[in-house]
């Protein structure tokens, strides 16, 4: 076991015996969500996975520690810190990890963690991408390099519109990252279940998704893949008022001048407080539906 990764026991009971275990991120309790709905949401969606018939694993890192697993006080510690919690990518990993500080894991350093601990799929709520501008600022998320490198399967809900989704789309396809839509043909968008972009295979069962990423491992084909799962349509939200909020948000941004790794959380909270907290709700539902069809995917993995 790699030196600087612990692994809560039932997580590592449950790899030993071949027991299905899904990953689960940070940074959508940090950063994603305010307190104290990021908390009991991310004590929901462990249940959620729970009842399904896995163990979660929330991944962060806590005092230097790579932490596969978090008790709920420590799930605690992190929702009420916020963004107080470093956002950790890949390349936040070994300042963080030598002075002994706390980071909050992004979908990139969540599949890192999760593939050091034998951890082979992980459900969230949206992933990072190509950003609209990119053709000038470059901000492509490092999320979308670690699914070309990393072997964990991502279960998300499409792509936000804060994102140039086809862009995202363009950049997955180069780096060979499959991108299955789960019972659509068509590429969700976070809050909508359509988008009017194609995913490249639409995939109807649990079992088959497993089975299509046990090919590629075995395979030894480098990296992960990317399932996307509709938000189920009573939670769906307006096309175009969700739309106007993005838009209005990413205006923002650009007049701030936010940069960096700062651009997505900003996007996130201003997207929220627009909608008065409507896309929250969203939000919340989303990411347990994508636990339960995670954890119905270990079962087969
Ligand atoms: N998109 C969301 N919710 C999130 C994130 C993205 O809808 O919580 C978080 C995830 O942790 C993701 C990260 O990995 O933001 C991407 O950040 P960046 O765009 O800076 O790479
Ligand atoms: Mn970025």
């Amino acid at each position: 076991m790699n030196k600087y990764l612990d692994c809560l026991p039932e997580v590592t009971a449950a790899l030993v015996a071949g027991r299905p275990v899904v990953a689960l991120e940070s940074t959508i309790i940090s950063h994603g969500m305010p307190y104290p709905q990021n908390v009991e949401t991310a004590l929901r969606v462990e249940q959620t996975i729970r009842e399904n018939g896995a163990v979660p694993a929330t991944i962060a890192i806590i005092k230097g520690r790579l932490k596969a697993g978090l008790t709920p006080s420590e799930i605690e510690y992190l929702g009420q810190k916020g963004r107080g919690v470093a956002k950790a990518s890949r390349r936040d990993l070994p300042v963080l990890v030598a002075r002994g500080e706390d980071g909050a894991t992004t979908v990139t350093t969540t599949m890192i963690i999760a593939h050091m601990a034998g951890i082979k799929v992980f459900a969230t709520g949206g992933v990072g991408g190509v950003h609209r501008g990119a053709e000038t600022s470059m901000d492509i998320s490092a999320d979308l390099e670690e699914l070309a490198m990393t072997p964990v399967m991502v279960v998300c809900a499409g792509v936000k519109s804060i994102l140039d989704l086809g862009l995202t789309l363009e950049y997955l396809e180069t780096k060979g990252v499959p991108v299955i839509g789960y019972g659509t043909g068509e590429l969700p968008a976070f809050y909508t279940r359509k988008s009017g972009f194609k995913v490249d295979y639409r995939i109807d069962t649990p079992e088959e998704l497993a089975a299509a990423f046990r090919a590629k491992l075995e395979m030894r084909l480098r990296g992960g893949m990317l399932v996307t799962n509709p938000i189920p349509e009573e939670y769906s939200m307006d096309p175009e008022r969700i739309n106007a909020a993005i838009d209005q948000a990413v205006k923002e941004c650009n007049e701030k001048g936010v940069k960096g790794k700062d651009i997505t959380p900003f996007l996130l909270a201003r997207v929220k407080d627009i909608t008065g907290g409507d896309s929250l709700d969203s939000n919340i539902q989303l990411v347990l539906n994508n636990a339960r069809l995670a954890a119905q995917i270990a079962q087969f993995l």
